[in-house]
């Protein structure tokens, strides 16, 4: 212990002196060239999900692609961030808020639902897509809460989904996942009974597992959608709603709603107003 002490003390202060240095040097590039507040000023870095089909996923080739993606690219482009400025990064949804309060990433974007209690840690943008949490089930007789009573049900940690089913699903038995793959995994061998997870993602996985069905859809219409910045950081929420409400407005919203999730109803508060 004694020696680990000795050992470690000087290269912490040498780490702090370190970063000292290198916060000085963000400190002044920010107050020249860096308007957003951004951790890099050249790129804009995303936080996002690697299997929230349709909403945001990756691609065989490791690219980040999906409604979500696709919005967010366009809205940085109006912001004058060209395509490979803009640096995305997969994590587990858990982590997604808590590494934008902290600095990891200067959005989040992955059908993110606005709370007031998730507005206590992070600010969001104005909505952009809202919607339904859906059940997804090979058992026909897993119809509402009722059918779930004794069954298995997974989420994943830290969803809307997980904290609706603590509390209204509540003689069911809660799988907790890291994320969709490995609880749709646990659905087809047995582990769980259901998954419970956004709507259109639960529609892909009926695709990929045609034994899967959705069974059951809960509005979350009081959640919308929409991109997770640092708490504070208005010049960044600013140019995100300006560009959000330009990509609504010119019917680019519309394009990318027909493209990701065909033959889901087209709701009107997107649209271009008149
Ligand atoms: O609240 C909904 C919203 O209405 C829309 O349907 C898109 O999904 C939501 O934002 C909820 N999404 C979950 C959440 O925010 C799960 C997100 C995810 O799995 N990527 O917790």
């Amino acid at each position: 212990m004694k020696l680990f002490h000795s050992i470690a003390r000087p290269a912490v202060r040498l780490g702090a002196a370190a970063a000292f240095i290198a916060l000085g040097f963000a400190g002044s590039a920010m107050a020249e060239g860096n308007p957003y507040d951004l951790i890099d000023p050249s790129t804009i870095s995303v936080g996002t999900m690697g299997d929230a089909k349709p909403y945001a996923f990756s691609t065989a080739s490791g690219e980040f692609s999906g409604f979500d993606i696709e919005l967010f690219t366009n809205v940085a482009e109006r912001m004058g961030f060209a395509k490979d400025q803009v640096i995305f990064t997969g994590q587990d949804f858990s982590a997604l808020m808590p590494s934008v309060a902290n600095g990891r990433f200067d959005v989040a974007v992955a059908a993110i639902g606005t709370t007031d209690k998730r507005k206590e840690t992070v600010d969001f943008s104005d909505g952009y897509l809202a919607g339904y949490l859906s059940i997804l089930t090979p058992e026909a007789d897993i119809t509402d809460a009722e059918g779930l009573k004794g069954k298995r049900l997974g989420v994943v940690q830290g969803t809307l989904q997980e904290i609706y089913a603590q509390k209204n699903f509540t003689d069911t038995d809660l799988v907790k996942f890291p994320d969709n793959n490995s609880a749709v995994a646990g659905l087809n061998n047995g582990t769980v009974d259901a998954h419970f997870l956004d709507y259109e993602a639960a529609k892909d996985y009926t695709t990929r597992y045609p034994a899967l069905k959705v069974t059951v859809n809960i509005p979350s219409f009081d959640a919308p959608a929409g991109f997770v910045v640092r708490k504070g950081n208005t010049a960044l929420l600013e140019a995100l709603n300006e560009g959000l409400h330009a990509a609504m407005q010119d019917g680019t919203w519309k394009t990318l709603y027909e493209k990701w999730f065909p033959g889901s109803p087209m709701p009107e508060e997107y649209l271009p107003k008149p």
